[in-house]
């Protein structure tokens, strides 16, 4: 392979697999995933229906993070939906920082960008770009997002949630199972709220009932010291319809103690933005067995934020009322 055939290869491979896309083309966006509380914005490409194999268009795009460590990827589509992989090229002092399709993480009030020249006597029209996406992977990152198209066609500004910060709000669960909770790694982490009426330590924190750890004697939530009475609460990012709940001790080799911290008797509880309701209620439940998990079911067809456990007396411990996980499930 000559010099001069391997350079040509060289910058098809760069520069000959951008696309654009046209308006019409929106449809196949809108029922891919996306929206309010998703993880995933979209966008499309002005002049996406432009096509010359004698002209060079330029594309930048850039993204900047508004919080810290945002960890995201950026998607380009042909007009079939293939996902392209090109790696950017630097132009005129632009230069480009992220790959299509691969995860980069942006600190606080910086800004990665994409570059591509396209089109031109290299450009095949069947590989341009007709529309991306960005996916944020952190929870409560909010980015600003935006770029351009520049050829002989004319100019135009790529218009990314209108220019506005877009803030991922998605909670995608992580939990065990069909659990509806992911797994959490303090109270706010990765998403929604856990809290409870008093922790006995840092060890024994609300969230370590909904860890999908089952640990050892002395952790999970415990109640503060002499306190056998108590509620443990986790608040959704956006409202979930919950019709069961799963509740297991703590992990602990001295099955007397587990048993007699377990709760016996409570209600099971969702806020509806005025007052606690109760959604189920037992009473004397006192067979438990060392981390067995115990499954509660009960009907309920409407969606809340948050819901507790509301727990009246233990099994006989004077010390603490103890969840090592607790679950909140759709059936
Ligand atoms: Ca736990």
């Amino acid at each position: 392979m000559s010099k001069l055939v391997r350079c040509l290869l060289s910058f098809v491979i760069l520069f000959g697999t951008v696309v654009f896309l046209s308006k019409d083309q929106s449809f196949a966006v809108a029922s891919l995933d996306g929206g309010e509380n998703s993880n995933t914005i979209y966008f499309t490409i002005p002049l996406n229906s432009f096509c010359s194999k004698s002209q060079v268009m330029d594309l930048s795009l850039n993204v900047t993070s508004l919080t810290n460590n945002a960890e995201l990827s950026i998607h380009l589509f042909k007009k079939n939906g293939d996902e392209i992989n090109t790696q950017g090229t630097s132009y005129d002092g632009i230069e480009s920082e992220i790959i299509p399709g691969a995860p980069t993480t942006v600190k606080k009030d910086t800004t990665v960008v994409y570059h591509l020249a396209y089109g031109g006597m290299y450009q095949n029209c069947s590989e341009r770009v007709y529309y991306g996406k960005i996916v944020s992977n952190t929870t409560g990152s909010s980015i600003l997002a935006g770029g351009w198209v520049d050829g002989a066609k004319g100019n135009a500004t790529i218009l990314i949630n209108n220019g506005e910060p877009w803030t991922n709000k998605s909670c995608i669960s992580s939990g065990e199972g069909n659990d509806l909770v992911p797994t959490m790694t303090s109270n706010f982490a990765p998403c929604g709220q856990v809290s409870a009426s008093t922790e006995f330590s840092s060890l024994n924190a609300a969230w370590t009932a909904f860890n999908d750890t089952i640990e050892s004697s002395g952790r999970g939530w415990h109640t503060e010291k002499n306190i056998t009475s108590g509620w443990l609460e986790y608040a959704f990012h956006s409202p979930q319809v919950v019709r069961a709940y799963t509740l297991q001790t703590q992990n602990s080799p001295n099955n007397t103690v587990s048993v007699a911290r377990a709760p016996k008797t409570w209600t099971f509880e969702a806020w509806n933005g005025q007052e606690w309701i109760v959604l189920d209620s037992q009473n004397n439940i006192t067979n438990w067995v060392y981390s067995e998990s115990k499954k509660f079911s009960f009907t309920n067809e409407k969606a809340y934020s948050k819901y507790r456990i509301n727990i009246t007396a233990n099994n006989g411990s004077v010390e603490h009322i103890v969840i090592g996980e607790m679950q909140l499930l759709p059936n």
